[in-house]
């Protein structure tokens, strides 16, 4: 196991609400692996913030009649709170351009801007660029929109920086019918400008050399869309751009004057910026960065979105292989999209066509809902592989049948017999046989199968492992049948009971990285919850260890909506 993880989400755009497909995309899988692995006794970092720079914010801005300062540290703290509700737990959560990140964010930018500058790796080219004569300004990245212009796609909606629908780069010069999106119905024309374009064709085979070692080791398709990108040759990227909201181009040069970096030069950024600020507040020290950033023995892994994946596996790679400081990442964990089913339909979520109080806004949700009842959804249905959809009555579905009547159940049956028979107290054991043996044996394999699965990020698996094993534990007590030994074979009985408390501990450590407040409950109820989880075999709780008695640790939602009509 390496020494250290430094564990990055994407970092949201700070223009809007954050909704079930995100969460699912990036946030839930990753905070389990961080959970997981701080059990297992791994140093950790988990890193994220807002992405605050960039034409969506600008444009979120324009539409709204307010500063794109107000409006990035409005849904920064919004994201933040949402987040938090959801106990996705990072170590800090910074923002590019808010007031407490925002210096340090533009030295390391800038600086990383310098040296790749220095080193070679930036052409300056004077180009055609699309201009909005009427607002009089350029139109880059999303301030575009068109159709695709690869002929095996031509999907509408595209916008001037990539096509959601085939997960390309879009050279915008090339979008078909291309309108400005700040004058309604505006077609783009095409005026003169200056930027400098990273020569990603130069850091080609270096680049495809370290993703060929990632073989096996990354999500197949994934890791083949960023070798084919290669293999059809990688186009030098501008990474300057003309609008006035991000960071200042820092160079000397009457050419830079006025243009600010590319929001996707300075996103990534933000994962080692917002490390040195959490150095800073942490360690005393923001150098200690590069303990996280430039140490071989840190190993690096992004969780983004299948949106994302270009950025992640080329574009940045390539920035830091040009800088030359720091080291690339071990993974980049990609999720496709979740959408979201409405009637018979896949739809995707969004601002315009969800409603606003739709429970798949995280802010909706948990107004209604447990934050474990979701991160236990979004985990069963993880789009590791494929798109997958939210729905809610599948939602309501699995967290009876599953969480309440598998996990719960089994929980609730042990402990309240404890409970109520035998005084809130852990029974003696004396009187184990082969068979509380055997189930013990599987606590141990379960244990270790989920530590691997989610090791391999095969969080999916890792759930359905548990749960698996969940269903073990109830048949068992079924078998034992302790409400009749309690009569005909009392230490038989109190052996079976110590058992179930003991599975209850295991059931605890399994549960935490995917369920963290039911975990929390369950050991608070076991009276087990000295010091962190530890990702190992529990010791049995001792005969005679007092419990509390047992709480309703899931909800039913199903009852719950009918209770309300
Ligand atoms: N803000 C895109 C997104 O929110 C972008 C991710 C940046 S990660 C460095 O999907
Ligand atoms: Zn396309």
């Amino acid at each position: 196991m390496p020494k250290r993880y430094l564990v990055t989400a994407a970092l949201p755009y700070s223009n809007g609400r954050l909704h079930v497909g995100h969460i699912a995309g990036a946030y839930v899988p990753a905070d389990i692996y961080v959970r997981y692995l701080r059990a297992s006794g791994a140093e950790v970092r988990f890193i994220c913030g807002s992405d605050d720079n960039g034409a969506a914010i600008e444009i979120s801005a324009m539409q709204e009649g307010r500063s794109p300062q107000e409006i990035c540290t409005q849904f920064h703290l919004r994201q933040k709170a949402d987040f938090e509700s959801l106990s996705i737990d990072f170590d800090i959560y910074g923002g590019t351009h808010q007031p407490e990140y925002r210096e340090m964010h533009e030295q390391f930018s800038q600086e990383f801007f310098r040296r790749i500058h220095e080193k070679g790796y930036f052409s300056k080219r004077r180009t055609k660029q699309l201009y909005d004569p009427v607002a009089q300004r350029f139109l880059p990245d999303r301030y575009v929109r068109g159709k695709c212009h690869y002929s095996d796609c031509g999907a509408p909606g595209a916008t001037g920086d990539q096509c959601d629908t085939c997960g390309r780069m879009i050279d915008p010069l090339l979008l078909i019918e291309p309108v400005s999106v700040i004058t309604p119905g505006q077609r783009a024309e095409v005026r003169e400008t200056v930027h400098w374009y990273l020569k990603l064709n130069d850091l080609e085979q270096p680049l495809q050399n370290w993703l060929e070692t990632k073989r096996g080791q990354w999500r197949v398709a994934p890791l083949n869309f960023a070798l084919g990108q290669i293999k059809q040759g990688l186009p030098e990227r501008a990474m300057t751009r003309d609008i006035s909201w991000g960071i200042p181009v820092p160079l000397d040069d009457p050419d830079a004057h006025g243009k600010v970096l590319f929001v996707w030069f300075d996103a990534p950024i933000g994962y080692v910026s917002f490390t040195a600020a959490h150095c800073a507040k942490a360690d005393g020290d923001w150098r200690a960065y590069e303990k996280w950033w430039a140490d071989p023995e840190t190993c690096i892994v992004h969780f983004i979105g299948e949106d994302n994946t270009v950025f992640h596996s080329l574009t940045w790679p390539a920035m830091m292989m040009a800088d030359g400081r720091y080291q690339l990442p071990s993974f980049v964990v990609v999720n496709n999209f979740l959408n979201f089913r409405v009637n018979e339909e896949f739809v995707k979520i969004s601002k315009s066509s969800t409603p606003a109080d739709s429970p798949v806004w995280v802010q909706e949700y948990v107004k209604h809902h447990d934050a474990d009842a979701l991160r236990y959804y979004l985990t069963a249905i993880a789009p590791e592989t494929a798109r997958t959809a939210f729905d809610e009555k599948s939602f309501a579905a699995r967290n009876d049948n599953e969480l309440v009547a598998a996990l719960g159940n089994f929980i609730n049956r042990g402990l309240s017999f404890a409970s109520k028979y035998l005084n809130n107290a852990v029974p003696g054991s004396a009187a184990q046989s082969e068979a509380d043996r055997e189930i013990v044996a599987k606590a141990d394999a379960a244990l270790q199968a989920v530590a691997g699965h989610i090791e391999r990020h095969a969080f999916r698996a890792a759930l359905e492992e548990m749960m698996a094993f969940a269903r073990v534990c109830n048949e068992y007590f079924g078998k034992r049948e302790p409400w009749k030994t309690r009569k005909t074979d009392p230490p038989a009985c109190e052996a079976t009971i110590a058992t179930c408390v003991h599975l209850c501990q295991y059931l605890a450590v399994m549960m935490y990285p995917f369920l963290p407040n039911s975990a929390a409950k369950l050991r608070r109820t076991l009276r087990w919850s000295d010091g962190p989880v530890r990702w190992v075999a529990p010791e049995p709780l001792p005969a005679g260890h007092e419990i509390e008695t047992p709480q309703v640790l899931f909800r039913m939602i199903q009852t719950r909506e009918g209770a309300k009509e």
